[in-house]
């Protein structure tokens, strides 16, 4: 993966990235358009019943324990127009493509992790990619965009710096316990975790092998974010005995992630 500096990211963020996996806080929504995607969730998650078969994925064991487990789901964008607009906005496009070092820039999914406040659940360290295995080269990256204040309080986002080099590391279930991953680091891992507070409206962007997670919210405040997943033009099938995401088409091995449902947001394939 290369980066370069042309693109609204400055050279020193671009380095910051390279560097330590993740970069941000960055501007991103103004006040107005945040409490319009705050909105949506809410209404999504209030109405996740009803949405449920036009999601891609509502955490399991959520739906099981909700008091326990963090809210997360899959695909809000096919439920709601103001999620859809955020997948496609230029500002969370292109960051994401600039440090990738791509001029297109394809869309994997999104996601909606909500912590109520006072809510015990956390999101345990992990990297994306352990849950993306079945598509390749690895070429993704993520973009969290906080949809309040988020700070160690309400169980920001934390990330160990340098750990997108570590090489791919086990996935671990969602309910599983925050640290869980440790046992798991290679030998002479630094395990030095950064919390990364954000206002609503920032972002952060990381690597899609950076260790990142976020501890409960201690909080009388939301904790909400909405995430947006990007991989490069070129990500291919490596595994097509079902469908990538449920409900997409089947995709066989060897053919490019495309389609209606994974649709170039920048650019154009050479
Ligand atoms: O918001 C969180 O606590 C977790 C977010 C996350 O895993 C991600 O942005 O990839």
């Amino acid at each position: 993966m290369s980066s370069c500096a042309a693109g609204p990211l400055s050279l020193a963020q671009v380095a910051a990235f390279a560097r330590d996996g993740f970069v941000g806080p960055i501007d991103v929504l103004t006040a107005t358009e945040v409490v319009a995607v705050r909105n949506a969730v809410a209404d999504v998650i209030f109405h996740l019943d009803r949405h449920r078969a036009q999601l891609y994925e509502v955490e399991q064991a959520f739906t099981e324990r909700p008091g326990e487990v963090v809210c997360h789901f899959l695909g809000g964008w096919r439920v709601h127009p103001v999620l859809r607009e955020l997948v496609f906005d230029p500002r969370v496009t292109r960051p994401c493509a600039q440090l990738l070092g791509v001029t297109a820039l394809r869309f994997w999914h999104d996601q909606v992790f909500a912590k109520p406040p006072h809510h015990p659940g956390v999101v345990p360290w992990h990297q994306d990619y352990s849950y993306w295995t079945r598509t390749a080269p690895p070429c993704h990256i993520t973009l969290n965009l906080m949809l309040d204040d988020a700070d160690e309080q309400n169980g920001c986002l934390q990330f160990v710096p340098g750990s997108h080099r570590w090489g791919l590391l086990p996935k671990l279930p969602f309910d599983a316990p925050l640290e869980a991953i440790r046992a798991q680091l290679p030998a002479g891992a630094k395990w030095n975790p950064v919390a990364v507070p954000v206002r609503a409206g920032q972002a952060t962007i990381h690597h899609s092998h950076t260790l990142h997670g976020s501890d409960c919210n201690r909080s009388e405040r939301w904790r909400r974010a909405a995430v947006c997943n990007y991989m490069g033009p070129d990500v291919r099938v490596v595994d097509g005995a079902g469908p990538l995401l449920r409900g997409a088409p089947l995709l066989p091995t060897g053919a490019l992630v495309a389609g209606e449902l994974f649709p170039l947001v920048l650019g154009a394939r050479a």
